[in-house]
C-alpha cells in the first residue's frame, strides 16, 4: 500500500546538524540484531528507557547493579552517540529501603545524596546530560509547585536546588536538567516552572536545562509549543524535548498516520525553530518495543513493529533538512 511508508534516503541523524536526534533504548532489545542496526544508523543520542532508574540500579539496599546501563553506554560510545542520563530522582521506581524513609528527613537526605553522588560518579565522563529531577512538579502551579512525593514531603521543597548541587559536584561537566510532562505549551505548570527556573537562576543554582516529555495523543501538539520553548530558553537554559512521541486511537488509518506525521513535523519544528533548543528525543523508536501507558492507544513510535520506517519518518526529515 502506498503512503504509509517513508522514502527517504539516508539516514535522520546525518541530517541533525547542530542538534541531536536521539532515541530511548531498551536493554530489552540488546540481542535484536535490526534494533541495533536502526538505532545506530538513524540516532546520535540516546537515553536509558529504564536502566539508570533508581530502583533498576540499586536492587537491594547498596548493591548497585550497572551491567545493562553500562551495555546502554557502551553501544552509545560504538556509535558515536550523545548520552542522556535518565534519572536520580522520580516519585516512581524507588528501592524499598529509600521509601521507608518516608518523615525521617535526615537519613533520607544522606541516602539521596549518597544515590546522586554514585551514579553521577560512576558514569562521570560519559554522560551530556541528567535528567536530576523527573516529573517534581504538580499540575496546576499551586503551593510550593511541586508535588507530593517521599521526597517533597520528607525534604522539604528545597530538595531539588539540593540534588542540582550535588549532581554537579559530581559531574561538573553534565548538563542538569529537570525534566516533565504537561510543560510543552503555557500553561499553569509551565508557568510554575518558569518561575522556579528564573529563582535558580537568579541563586545560582546550576540548572542548565529544562526537559519537555511530549508524550502527546495525536492532534493535542500545543499551538503556543515553539513560543514555550523560546520563553524558557531566554532564560538562559538550554530546552530539550525529551520523550517525544505520538500515539492515535487504535485500530489506525491511513488519515491517523498523516496526521501523526504532522504532529511529528509540528514538534520537531518547534525545536528546531529555537536556538537553544538542543535537541529531540523519541521514547523508543519502533513499535516493537514500546510502552504503551494509555488504553487503546498506540502506534506511536516512527517505525513499525517491523522496522518499517513510517511517512513520519519522512516528515521529520524533511524538518531536519
Ligand atoms: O517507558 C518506560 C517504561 O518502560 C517503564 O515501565 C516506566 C516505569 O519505569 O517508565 C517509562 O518511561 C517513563 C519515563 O521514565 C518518564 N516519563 C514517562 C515515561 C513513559 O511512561
Amino acid at each position: 500500500m502506498l503512503g504509509t511508508g517513508s522514502s527517504i534516503e539516508g539516514h535522520l541523524r546525518d541530517h541533525a546538524k547542530e542538534k541531536y536526534i536521539g532515541a530511548a533504548a531498551t536493554s530489552k532489545a540488546l540481542g535484536d540484531e535490526k534494533y541495533l542496526e536502526v538505532l545506530g544508523q538513524e540516532f546520535n543520542a540516546m537515553s536509558p528507557e529504564n536502566e539508570m532508574k533508581w530502583g533498576f540500579l540499586e536492587t537491594s539496599k547498596g548493591n548497585y547493579e550497572w551491567d545493562n546501563a553500562d551495555k546502554l553506554v557502551a553501544l552509545a560510545e560504538e556509535n558515536n552517540m550523545k548520552f542522556r542520563g535518565h534519572t536520580f530522582l522520580w516519585h516512581k521506581r524507588i528501592p524499598d529501603y529509600a521509601m521507608a524513609l518516608d518523615g525521617k528527613k535526615s537519613e533520607l537526605q544522606k541516602v539521596v545524596k549518597d544515590h546522586i553522588n554514585k551514579v553521577a560518579g560512576h558514569f562521570k565522563g560519559k554522560i551530556y546530560a541528567w535528567d536530576v529531577v523527573n516529573e517534581v512538579l504538580n499540575q496546576d502551579g499551586s503551593g510550593n509547585k511541586l508535588r507530593d512525593s517521599l521526597f517533597s514531603r520528607t525534604l522539604g521543597s528545597g530538595f531539588v536546588e539540593e540534588a542540582f548541587h550535588t549532581a554537579h559536584a559530581a559531574d561538573p561537566n553534565a548538563k542538569l536538567y529537570i525534566n516533565d510532562y504537561g510543560i510543552e505549551g503555557k500553561n499553569k505548570k509551565s508557568d510554575a516552572l518558569y518561575e522556579l527556573v528564573k529563582e535558580w537562576k537568579a541563586k545560582g543554582v546550576p540548572v542548565h536545562g529544562v526537559g519537555m516529555q511530549a508524550h502527546f495523543r495525536e492532534g493535542n501538539i500545543p499551538t503556543n509549543y515553539q513560543h514555550n520553548i523560546q520563553r524558557f530558553s531566554d532564560l538562559g537554559v538550554d530546552v530539550a524535548i525529551t520523550e517525544l512521541n505520538i500515539r492515535y486511537k487504535l485500530p489506525g488509518s491511513a488519515d491517523k498516520k498523516a496526521k501523526q506525521a504532522q504532529d511529528y513535523s509540528h514538534a520537531f519544528s518547534a525545536c528546531m525553530n529555537v536556538e537553544r533548543c538542543v535537541g529531540v528525543t523519541v521514547w523508543g523508536f519502533t513499535d516493537k518495543y514500546s510502552n504503551i501507558f494509555d488504553q487503546g492507544y498506540g502506534e506511536q513510535e516512527l517505525w513499525t513493529a517491523d522496522f518499517e520506517p513510517k511517512s513520519s519518518v519522512d516528515a521529520v526529515e524533511k524538518v531536519l533538512k
